[in-house]
C-alpha cells in the first residue's frame, strides 16, 4: 500500500503515483505545506468534470466556462486577478493570515475601489499554490461544493478568480481564525468548556448537514485547522478541497485514494481506501478528543506511547478517574462530571474501530444539543464569579459525598482533579449497542 505521510509536513507520494500527481518542490521563498497529509494511491480517484455525480450535483467543473454557465453558482462572484490585487493591496506580506493546506491566505476588502458598486466586504483570499499537487482539483472541489451548499456552519464562498495560472478563492472573513490557533497556538487559551461545546456542536451540525443533505457529501479533512471561528465563536467548516460525493444507490462506500491528515483518518479508510460518511465521524471523534484534552492528534514531542492521541487516550475515555487526569486543565472547574462523561463517551463511540459502531452525525448533534444548557449555565456562573472579582474554580466549594463528585457554590455537581474527586460510574452513559463500549 502506498500510504505516505511526512513528519516534515510536506506532501509525499508513493511510487505508483499516476502522472498527474507529481511531487513538487515549493517555489523559492514559499513555505512548504504546513499540514501533514497522507495519501494512498492504490485506487484511482474518479475523474473530474464531465458526467453528473451520483448524488445529482454536477462533478466539479473543468474550467471557468463550465463555472460561469452553471446556474448553481449564481451567488458566487467571479473576480479578476487585478481586483484580487486591489483587495489585498498587491498581496501585501502583512496581509497574510497564514498558510493552509493548499495555499497562502490573505485578508482583504472588496469594496468600491475594487469593483464599483460593491458593498464593502471583509474577506479572506486564498491563493492556491500553483505548484501544489493535483493542480486544479482542490480548487474546483471547493468552488463546486461551497459554491452550491449553504449552511450556517459552512464557511461562505463569496467568489473566486481563475485567470491564467492563478486560482484564488474568496471567503467570508472569520475574525477569530482557526480553532487550531485557539486550542494550540495561542498563549493563554480562552476556549472555555462552553465555547468548546459550542464549537463541537457547530462542527457536528456542519457535518450532519453534509451527510444528510439530498446529496451526501463526505468532508474528508476534518481537523482543528479547518474549523474557523467568527467573533462570537460560531464555528464553520472550511477547506472543501478534499470533499467528495458520498456513496449513492446500492453503493456502500466510495473507493478513493486515501487522503486526509495523519492522525484524523479512520483506520478502515486508511487500510482499504473505502470512504463513507463514518470516516468523517471518526475524524469528529479525533476533534472532540483534541478539544477535551487540549492536545494535538499527533505530536512526536510527547512521550512515545502518547504520540498518537487516539491510541493513547481512547481507552481512558470511559474511565472517569483516568479521564479527569488527562482532561485539559485549562477547563478546570468549568464542567459537570456528567456532561464531561457524556462528551467523553461520545468521542469514544465516534472513535470506534468498527465504522458501524460509530454514531451518525445527526445523533452526535442531538447529544451535544442536550449539553448546551449545561454549557450556558456554567458560563453564567463563571461570569458571575468574575464580575464579583472572585477567581475561584467551581469545584473549590466543600466536597460532598465522595461517591457523587463535588458540589459547588450553586449546588450543582462539578468535576475536578482533586484527589477527593469521586469516580462516577459511566456505564449508564455507555451505549449497549457498541461492543467496544465497555469499561477499561
Ligand atoms: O489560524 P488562523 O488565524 O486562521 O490562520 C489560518 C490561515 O488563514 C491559514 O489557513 C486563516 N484563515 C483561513 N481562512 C480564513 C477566513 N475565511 N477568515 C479568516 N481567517 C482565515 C486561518
Amino acid at each position: 500500500m502506498g500510504i505516505c505521510f511526512s513528519a516534515q509536513g510536506q506532501f509525499q507520494f508513493s511510487q505508483n503515483q499516476n502522472s498527474s500527481q507529481k511531487k513538487k518542490t515549493p517555489a523559492p521563498g514559499k513555505k512548504s505545506k504546513s499540514a501533514v497529509y497522507l495519501m494512498n494511491t492504490d485506487c484511482k480517484e474518479s475523474s473530474v468534470g464531465g458526467k453528473p455525480s451520483p448524488s445529482g450535483l454536477p462533478l466539479p467543473p473543468k474550467n471557468i466556462k463550465d463555472l460561469q454557465s452553471n446556474p448553481g453558482y449564481e451567488n458566487v462572484d467571479i473576480f479578476t486577478y487585478e481586483e484580487m490585487k486591489l483587495a489585498t493591496k498587491q498581496f501585501r506580506p502583512d496581509f497574510i493570515l497564514g498558510e493552509g493546506g493548499f495555499g497562502v491566505v490573505y485578508k482583504g476588502v472588496v469594496d468600491e475601489t475594487v469593483r464599483p458598486g460593491y458593498k464593502s466586504t471583509k474577506v479572506a483570499i486564498k491563493e492556491l499554490n500553483p505548484e501544489g499537487f493535483q493542480g486544479d482539483r482542490e480548487w474546483l472541489a471547493e468552488v463546486n461544493y461551497l459554491g452550491q451548499l449553504s449552511h450556517p456552519n459552512l464557511v461562505k464562498l463569496i467568489g473566486y478568480c481563475c485567470e491564467d495560472d492563478h486560482r484564488l478563492l474568496v471567503y467570508e472573513y472569520m475574525s477569530l481564525g482557526s480553532l487550531e490557533k485557539h486550542l494550540f497556538r495561542r498563549v493563554g487559551c480562552t476556549l472555555t468548556w462552553s465555547k468548546r461545546l459550542k464549537i463541537a456542536l457547530h462542527a457536528a451540525k456542519g457535518l450532519a448537514f453534509l451527510h444528510g443533505a439530498e446529496r451526501s457529501v463526505i468532508y474528508r479533512d476534518l481537523k482543528t485547522a479547518n474549523i474557523l471561528l467568527d467573533e462570537c465563536y460560531n464555528a464553520k467548516l472550511a477547506d472543501f478541497g478534499l470533499a467528495k460525493d458520498g456513496p449513492s444507490g446500492d453503493q456502500t462506500h466510495v473507493s478513493t485514494r486515501v487522503m486526509g491528515t495523519y492522525g484524523y483518518a479512520a483506520p478502515e479508510y486508511v487500510m482499504t481506501g473505502h470512504l463513507t460518511s463514518r470516516s468523517d465521524v471518526y475524524g469528529f471523534g479525533v476533534l472532540l478528543l483534541e478539544m477535551l484534552l487540549g492536545k494535538r492528534a499527533m505530536d512526536k514531542s510527547r512521550p512515545c506511547r502518547e504520540h498518537n492521541l487516539v491510541e493513547w487516550a481512547r481507552p481512558l475515555l470511559n474511565h472517569n478517574k483516568k479521564l479527569l487526569r488527562i482532561i485539559d486543565p485549562r477547563m478546570d472547574g468549568q464542567y459537570t462530571t456528567k456532561a464531561l462523561m457524556k462528551v467523553a463517551d461520545l468521542a469514544y463511540q465516534c472513535l470506534s474501530q468498527n465504522p458501524k459502531g460509530r454514531p451518525l452525525m445527526s445523533h452526535v448533534v442531538e447529544v451535544l444539543e442536550t449539553l448546551k444548557e449545561d454549557g450556558n449555565a456554567q458560563e453564567e456562573v463563571m461570569a458571575n464569579l468574575h464580575s464579583r472579582g472572585k477567581s475561584v474554580t467551581l469545584y473549590e466549594a466543600a466536597p460532598c459525598d465522595s461517591s457523587q463528585g463535588t458540589r459547588n457554590v450553586d449546588g450543582q455537581r462539578r468535576s475536578g482533579r482533586s484527589k477527593s474527586e469521586a469516580s462516577v460510574d459511566v456505564s449508564a452513559l455507555v451505549s449497549d449497542s457498541d461492543p467496544e463500549s465497555t469499561k477499561v
